[in-house]
């Protein structure tokens, strides 16, 4: 039999009772009513996709034989000879990786030339000939131990197209002599975080077919936590261009069928924005080089700073991941220039985004929350102004446009905003607006909302800049998406680096995000 009446009524009494204190005032969920996470939208990121992009930047060392020679395309034809850095340091690498804030740091192996720097057992193309530590040196295992005992994440970049290698051509042959290098890489050197493969081919080479299938299927055999680059996939996309450049409207989703690795002339505008209906998750990765060339060449510097933090917010800033390269000189050293560029990169990285005037907020305030507004409830807005993206508020369902507002106490100022959804969930919004409230003058009495910015596409990380507002209100209206939004983050920064005249590769100087 159940319990007498005034018992129950008690218990009752006593469960509604610290229900409500411990979930502070509003509304208070039992163990019954807490509200699930809601459903995602797929397609979703795998565990290791979802790592790459909370890394946010990599960094790519391109060297080896074009680094002696002058050139960036070898024709596998230098004599071994002529590789001999004499002051090699892959510890002076990692640090100049760690200073500037990079976990991830990728080598190339194998470039088009076919020169291998490590000692591989299928070519005597490799660092084995060289006068460098009489042939018994091993540029990838200097490498990996330096990264390794910096906690830095190793990837590698074996070039699928060689000049060199004599079977390359026969395609059975050439397929067997790729995948023997790979196992050689994946397998001696401990764990590899990424696979970089691209399609570049010059005019001029033999006509054969890379067994791509069976490429990335042993790479995830035996590599299971490795992501691989390629045009196409098929864990992370190229971006569309080699100077770093996403399009403003981003989708981590697009649909790997219409890629094919190697020919991707016709496809650059799809890459670079992505696609709604994409039923792949595969995020885009931006590669550029610090300096014109992707080798070191004694006649080049590296681009300004601004320069790299205009292509820092048009890549990492509109959900894609930077894959900057800095190509060590024939010392095998990072150039002392180079190592300036990116220490003063990361004090204008820090300068800019180490305090979000967001984080003053007296209260966040939302169209909707799922579950109810509650201030205990999982999703309540205030997430947003955490640090952990493991957090986030969620609109109601059935709300698919949505606003985030933010009131302080004294007037910010800033000039750039931050948002991130929580993709775990699929990325959602496509259409948003950040209003700033203009305090009533003699104009306007009652004061109103200005639109400081208009964006689309949201993802991991979206950086806007515009100019200078100073406010005690700002709202960020989600407009469209593609189910009710989820946001881990809002940020407003003020960056006093960023200019409107940048010099840079390959970009129209005129089409700027500024406002
Ligand atoms: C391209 C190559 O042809 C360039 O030399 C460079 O390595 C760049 C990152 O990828 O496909």
């Amino acid at each position: 039999m159940g319990k007498p009446e005034g018992a129950r009524m008690r218990m009752w009494m006593w469960l509604w009772w610290s229900a409500t204190v411990l979930a502070g005032t509003g509304t208070a969920w039992s163990a019954t009513t807490y509200p699930t996470p809601p459903l995602p939208i797929a397609p979703m990121p795998s565990a290791s996709q979802l790592r790459f992009q909370q890394r946010e930047m990599v960094l790519f060392f391109h060297f080896g034989m074009n680094t002696f020679t002058d050139s960036e395309w070898g024709d596998g034809r230098a004599d071994p000879a002529t590789f001999d850095p004499a002051r090699l340091d892959a510890r002076q690498w990692m640090r100049a990786a760690k200073l500037a804030g990079f976990e991830l740091v990728m080598l190339t192996v194998k470039h088009h030339d076919g020169f291998c720097l490590w000692p591989t057992r299928y070519s005597d193309y490799s660092v084995r000939r060289s006068p460098w530590r009489n042939g018994a040196g091993d540029v990838f295992r200097d490498f990996v131990t330096a990264a390794r005992d910096a906690e830095l994440d190793v990837g590698v970049y074996l070039s699928p197209w060689d000049r060199h290698e004599e079977t390359y051509g026969d395609t059975v042959a050439y397929n067997e002599h790729y995948m023997a290098q790979l196992r050689e890489l994946l397998t001696g050197y401990g764990p590899i975080a990424e696979v970089w493969l691209d399609g570049a081919k010059g005019e001029d080479a033999k006509n054969m077919s890379y067994m791509y299938t069976e490429w990335h299927a042993l790479i995830h055999q035996l590599q299971p936590g490795a992501n691989i680059f390629s045009d196409a996939g098929p864990d992370i996309r190229w971006v569309g261009n080699e100077w770093g450049e996403a399009g403003p409207t981003c989708w981590s989703m697009i649909n790997a069928s219409a890629l094919h690795i190697g020919q991707s002339g016709d496809v650059l505008g799809y890459l670079n924005s992505g696609d709604p209906r994409g039923t792949d998750w595969l995020p885009a990765e931006c590669d550029v080089s610090i300096r014109p060339g992707w080798f070191w060449h004694a006649n080049e510097s590296p681009w300004p700073v601004e320069t790299l933090l205009d292509i820092y917010y048009k890549s990492t800033g509109r959900n894609c991941v930077l894959l900057l390269n800095v190509p060590p000189n024939s010392s095998g050293l990072v150039a002392a220039e180079d190592l300036r560029t990116l220490i003063e990169f990361r004090s204008a990285l820090d300068d800019i985004f180490a305090v979000s005037r967001a984080a003053a907020a007296v209260q966040v305030l939302a169209s909707s929350t799922r579950g109810g507004p509650a201030r205990s409830s999982p999703f309540s807005p205030s997430h947003v102004l955490d640090d952990d993206p493991s957090t986030y508020w969620a609109a109601d369902e059935g709300h698919s446009s949505a606003f985030l507002s933010l009131e302080f106490e004294d007037q910010i100022q800033f000039n750039v905003l931050k948002l991130q959804e929580a993709v775990a969930f699929g990325q959602r919004v496509s259409k948003y607006s950040v209003l700033v409230w203009a305090e009533g003058n003699n104009d306007r009495a009652e004061g109103g909302w200005d639109a400081v910015c208009h964006g689309t596409t949201i993802g991991y990380k979206k950086l806007d800049r515009f100019r200078v507002s100073q406010t005690r209100r700002v709202r960020v209206v989600f407009e469209e998406a593609r189910g009710p939004p989820i946001i881990a983050s809002v940020g407003l920064y003020l960056d006093s680096w960023s200019r409107e005249a940048l010099i840079r590769p390959g970009q129209n100087l005129s089409s700027g995000t500024f406002q």
